[in-house]
């Protein structure tokens, strides 16, 4: 690493850079966008949840001014398109076949696509797709995963018996049913892990340009992952990929669903094909909310053994997670590997977990921030508790015999996770020590000495008439994976350029990235701009999802700076007539040690590797390209804590206190990790306390815009006290795991174990997400009759 003229930057908390162009409105996002003779897309989705579609008659909106065409599947197929988003079906027990991008006789889910009208002006094209007549013959719908594998339940695609694409088995059965029979103890839990709908700032978006002279196609869309959208519209639209430019401007949040591709973009790139003029859709809110990929929607009943000095023995799940009408790309798969985290912190010897994946008529479901880690964590955390009350132990000694000591690194899991490292220990304490919990659970069991009607002690109770509930939850979560590209080019100025196939739509890569690379390189923070999101622009791409961009998208821009640095200082060396290995580099400048009068500037530098200044065998240019490929998997961990007060009469919660400790391995950027922290904690507070996609009986979606389904406010997102540790991760150079979802996996358990906790002199012993007033005023009443 070279000496950077500023010190060192990795480990500052810098303000983000693209940040006052994000809150003075000065970014441009795909709607901001407008190309010469664009049209518009609006389209005709499904009012039902389940049905085949008869007849459609295009004919008014045809008629109507201004409407340049009106398309239904038939259209597509005569164009000669696959037009269907493809499933990975290589794993899968049946074979499913894609998403038509519009229905190709049959519908199943509401909101599905249709019709697509293209017309001059958005609500000329809006109006004209309310035109569109769609005679529906309506089937029985089933939107739960459970009931939609019960016998007679409607049949959503034929070949799929039960509705269930696949089942995966995690662990080993025998063993854990062998724990369980020798096992002092074992309690059993049926929760529900609520299906979710992600809310970024900008619906999903696209303007697509079809150039009928070069054969190509450019769409500027809403995309966390630039090539892996290039790569689903090649295989959409049979246009092959070198034909392609996909841009991702600014994007306004993803939350995994900008990850996948939905019919949208698909169907704007086929019409600006069609039409030859540029086409731009802009999914409405609602549209989104119907349409847009949900996530979770898992049903777990789940198992733990353990002896009567609290050590965990086995753990056993079975979940129905459903998939919605269609997959999309790997969606089917999502749910087996969910599995992989249920030892969380845990050493415990025996763990079996079946998955069905199982198609219901609602919105196809996909990773939304967390994908299989929240739901994972959910369920250990949730018996973990339940299983200290069982044994009347405390849940923070509970989970400190249990955890996976710090000298057991690497560990494998038994369901086959390969732990990097960890000191679980220390950020439990660290939440018991910030939060005060020694004191807050004396005053719960001291209280005031009240006795309720039923006899029983609740000390919970306070003056004010609710109740203190403090929960825990200990988390592990999976980061990282795949390879991904980053170049560093140095121009002949000096200046540098670093391009990387990750995608930033929140999370400060443009300034992470700036760290790396000027503590490698040594030139000026300033100097150095990224550019992500173009598949023009960047060689290749894997794209931001798992929080994944620090550990492969970091350690690649990183290594690529290094080996500029080398050649840089080798050019040095040889303009200086020196060994390279005698070259410093300080304050901008190359040196020879021991002679300061004997220097090159940077600049120089640059400018030499691109003329004839060379030497004899260093090849011209001075840039680098990485395709980093991460040795392992990085697991993040850390223990959140939440304080309640939950009033009986009304069934309100309080997050009196919120305290997060978290550990992301080395930090490029503590401001931003915490940053990271806090959003990640607001949504998992809305998954816990809030949020539901509700579906009713037929397939409607009665949650279908933000009047029934609830975001929190910021009003109801308590202050957060965060702190962490550090453990550097063996699997990068970097040393460093990801953060970026972190908040999400462990709020929702740190809650309803604190709301639970609150309920515990009422008998509640098990309780539903989203814990709104009435679910919490129903099972204290339920409880107590
Ligand atoms: N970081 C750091 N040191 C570390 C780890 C991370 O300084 N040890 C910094 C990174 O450099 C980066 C940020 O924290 O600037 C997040 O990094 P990382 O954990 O690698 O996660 P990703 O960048 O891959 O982001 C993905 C993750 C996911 S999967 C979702 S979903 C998500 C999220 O991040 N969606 C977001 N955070 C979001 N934040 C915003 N504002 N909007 C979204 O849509």
């Amino acid at each position: 690493m070279s000496e950077n003229p500023e010190g060192a930057m990795v480990g500052r908390e810098l303000e983000r850079r693209e940040d006052p162009a994000l809150v003075t409105g000065r970014a441009t996002y795909t709607d901001d966008l407008h190309a010469p003779g664009m049209a518009y897309l609006a389209f005709v989705r499904s009012r039902y949840g389940h049905a085949t579609v008869e007849d459609i008659d295009t004919s008014d909106a045809e008629a109507t001014d201004g409407v340049l065409g009106v398309y239904t599947w038939e259209d597509i197929e005569h164009s000669d398109t696959p037009g269907t988003i493809p499933v990975e079906t290589g794993f899968l027990d049946n074979e499913i076949p894609g998403h038509p991008i519009l229905a190709d006789g049959r519908v199943r889910y509401h909101g599905q696509p249709v019709a697509a009208v293209v017309a001059e002006d958005r609500y000329v094209a809006t109006d004209a797709a309310d035109a569109v007549n769609v005679d529906y013959d309506r089937l029985d719908a089933v939107t739960d995963p459970i009931e939609a594998t019960a016998e007679g339940a409607p049949e959503i695609f034929e070949g799929v018996p039960n509705n269930v694409v696949t089942v995966t088995d995690m662990g080993d059965a025998d063993a854990t049913a062998g724990a369980f029979e020798d096992a002092d103890h074992t309690v059993e839990i049926e929760l529900e892990n609520n299906r979710l709908i992600a809310n970024a700032m900008e619906p999903r978006a696209a303007l697509a340009e079809y150039d009928d002279v070069e054969e190509s196609l450019t769409v500027t869309m809403t995309s966390q992952s630039p090539h892996g959208h290039r790569g689903k519209l090649s295989d959409t639209l049979g246009i092959p990929e070198n034909r392609i430019r996909v841009v991702a401007p600014s994007v306004g949040g993803g939350f995994g669903h900008k990850g996948h591709h939905h019919p949208g973009e698909a169907v704007a790139a086929w019409c600006s094909r069609e039409l030859e003029i540029p086409v731009k859709w802009t999914a409405t809110r609602s549209e989104n909310y119907l349409a847009g990929a949900h996530g979770r929607d898992h049903r777990t009943t789940a198992e733990l053994a353990f002896d009567d000095d609290g050590t965990i023995r086995g753990l056993k799940a079975e979940t129905h997670a459903g998939l919605g009408g269609y997959g999309l790309g790997v969606s089917p798969a999502l749910p087996g590997w969910y599995g992989r985290l249920l030892a969380s912190q845990y050493d415990i010897p025996a763990i079996h977990c079946r998955t069905h994946s199982v198609l219901t008529n609602t919105a196809p479901v996909h990773s939304y921030r967390g994908a299989g880690r929240p739901e994972a964590i959910y369920v250990t955390e949730r018996l973990v508790d339940r299983a200290a009350r069982e044994l009347d132990i405390d849940p923070a000694e509970f989970r400190r015999h249990n955890q996976i000591p710090p000298d057991a690194f690497p560990h494998e899991t038994a369901v086959g996770a390969n732990y990097d490292s960890g000191d679980y220990a220390t950020a439990l304490n660290e939440a018991l020590d910030a939060v005060g919990y020694d004191e807050l659970r004396t005053r719960q069991e001291d209280g005031n000495g009240r006795v309720d009607g039923n006899g029983r002690v609740d000390g919970r109770k306070r003056d004010d008439g609710r109740y203190l509930g403090i929960g825990l939850a200990c988390f592990v979560e999976s980061t990282g994976g795949g390879f991904e590209s980053g170049v560093v080019r140095v121009h002949p100025d000096g200046g540098v350029t670093v391009y990387a196939g990750t995608h930033s739509h929140g999370q400060g890569h443009g300034t992470t990235y700036a760290q790396i690379v000027t503590d490698e390189l040594g030139v000026p923070y300033d100097d150095i701009d990224v550019v992500e999101g173009d598949t023009d622009r960047i060689p290749t791409g894997t794209g931001t999802f798992g929080s994944r961009s620090t550990i492969a998208g970091g350690n690649a821009v990183a290594e690529s700076a290094g080996e500029v640095a080398d050649k840089a200082r080798r050019i040095a060396a040889d303009r200086l007539e020196a060994a390279p290995e005698d070259i410093a580099q300080e304050d901008g400048e190359f040196r020879v040690v021991g002679a300061p009068d004997r220097a090159v500037a940077f600049e120089q530098v640059a400018s030499a590797a691109y003329s004839r200044q060379l030497p004899p065998d260093e090849s011209a240019g001075l840039e680098s390209t990485t395709f980093y490929d991460q040795d392992g998997t990085a697991y993040a961990f850390g223990c959140h804590a939440a304080v309640v007060a939950v009033d009986p009469e009304s069934g309100e919660i309080e997050v009196e206190r919120y305290v997060a400790v978290d550990d992301c391995g080395e930090q490029i950027n503590p401001r931003i990790v915490e940053g990271q922290v806090h959003g990640g904690v607001a949504q998992g507070i809305g998954q816990a306390l809030y949020e539901q996609a509700v579906y009713d009986d037929a397939g409607t979606l009665v949650t279908g815009s933000m009047q029934d389904y609830a975001i929190p406010k910021i009003q109801q997102i308590p202050t957060m006290e965060t702190r962490s540790t550090v453990t550097p991760s063996p699997t990068n150079p970097l040393g460093v795991k990801g953060i970026g979802e972190a908040g999400t996996i462990a709020a929702p358990p740190a809650l309803v174990n604190a709301v639970l906790d609150a309920l515990a002199p009422f008998g509640v012993e098990s309780i539903d997400m989203p814990l709104t007033e009435e679910t919490v005023w129903r099972a204290i009443r339920e409880s107590t009759n």
